[in-house]
């Protein structure tokens, strides 16, 4: 099949799940283009059958704001006709589904089938906005398919909005050839020392991530367990983190990296993840954590129960209630062999349930049923 994506580019995860399912996609021999404004960031080497097709903005004076979603509408037309797209797949309903949806208007002699996915807060927070309610609402009938990448997703939007159509939840996945526990023992020992433990936090570090809870659970442990804390991402609520970390006076052992593409290799060199959403649709990085052995202490929010198992790959605490979160971290650091037991279940829980090879055929189903 032909197959058009857009997502946004940037660190998040609905531009990394969108840019990991055209990887997988291209990789099973279909033609992937990928539409957007930049090169999305995980999509930087060279791989067969996938193409990236840059927007280009146009600017004029009374243009207060350049208008994405027409140019990128725009650009879809071109791409769909050029290269004879089947299906585009529009990940985080606004403005993607939006341009979609326009293309396939504009292109009435040539059926291009317009498929959503629903990533989280374009539905729990900006299609919740009263602005953008209705459109979002509308965008979501219009799609020739919708999918959703959880069964808590899929029933709050069944909640919120007037659906005139079955959504179906499809769970993000990973790559277990890529994502697997490296041995990096000696770069974490040259970094650290020896004997240290090693808590990581990635994010976008906005509002939503409640980064001071990972401050603050941190700060509980570090009292008793000799361990140091990977901050990773950057956003609006990184300076308030830094603050907090200096006014607690643990700054000497957090760490705040900024934007790294290596996640792997952190993820390898940690012990522990943590997660204190307010809420996550799905909790993609608390997946990836798992998949290299990292076990997950995370809010008891949104989709978050789909994927950690609480006593078994990690623990789920009440939003908030970081003297919980501490408490479980403490022990599981405390105790190597309930450490090396969680690190293996959260591999197999990763391994049984959420494989690109059990996932993606889900996607090329949607995609066969639309075109047929
Ligand atoms: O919140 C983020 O980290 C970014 C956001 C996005 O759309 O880029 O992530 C959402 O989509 C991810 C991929 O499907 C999910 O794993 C995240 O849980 C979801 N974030 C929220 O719901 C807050």
């Amino acid at each position: 099949m032909n197959i058009g994506i857009c997502c946004y580019p940037t660190y998040g995860g609905s531009g990394v799940v969108a840019t990991e399912l055209g990887m997988e996609l291209a990789s099973r021999g279909h033609n992937v283009h990928f539409i957007s404004y930049d090169q999305p960031f995980r999509l930087n080497n060279y791989q067969r059958n996938i193409y990236f097709h840059e927007v280009e903005l146009v600017d004029y004076p009374v243009f207060i704001h350049k208008p994405y979603l027409l140019a990128l509408a725009a650009k879809i037309a071109q791409v769909a006709q050029r290269e004879k797209l089947d299906i585009i797949h529009a990940h985080y309903a606004i403005p993607h589904s939006a341009s979609a949806y326009l293309a396939r208007e504009m292109l009435d002699r040539y059926d291009l089938k317009t498929v959503t996915t629903l990533h989280g807060t374009d539905i729990t927070v900006v299609g919740k906005n009263p602005q953008l309610k209705n459109i979002t609402e509308f965008m979501i009938n219009q799609s020739d398919c919708v999918t959703s990448v959880s069964s808590f997703l899929t029933r709050h939007t069944k909640q919120f909005f007037n659906v005139n159509k079955p959504i179906k939840t499809i769970y993000n996945f990973i790559n277990i050839d890529r994502f697997k526990r490296l041995n990096a023992q000696n770069t974490r020992e040259s970094l650290f020392g020896t004997g240290k433990k090693i808590i990581i936090h990635i994010s976008n570090f906005r509002p939503v991530k409640r980064i001071d809870d990972v401050i603050k659970t941190f700060d509980l442990i570090q009292r008793e367990v000799d361990c140091h804390l990977l901050m990773v991402g950057d956003g609006p609520e990184r300076n308030n983190a830094y603050k907090l970390a200096q006014d607690l006076n643990i700054i000497s052992k957090v760490h705040f990296l900024g934007k790294q593409t290596d996640i792997v290799k952190l993820l390898s060199m940690s012990d522990l993840f943590l997660l204190t959403s307010d809420t996550e649709s799905f909790g993609l990085v608390a997946l990836e954590a798992m998949a290299c052995g990292v076990p997950v202490i995370a809010s008891n929010a949104g989709g978050i129960p789909e994927v950690v198992k609480h006593g078994h790959t990690g623990y789920l605490c009440d939003i908030g209630d970081v003297h919980t979160m501490a408490r479980h971290g403490i022990d599981i650091l405390k105790d190597d062999e309930k450490l090396s037991e969680m690190r293996e279940k959260s591999v197999e829980h990763a391994r049984n349930n959420f494989t690109a090879d059990k996932i993606i055929p889900r996607y090329e189903n949607v995609y066969k049923q639309l075109i047929t």
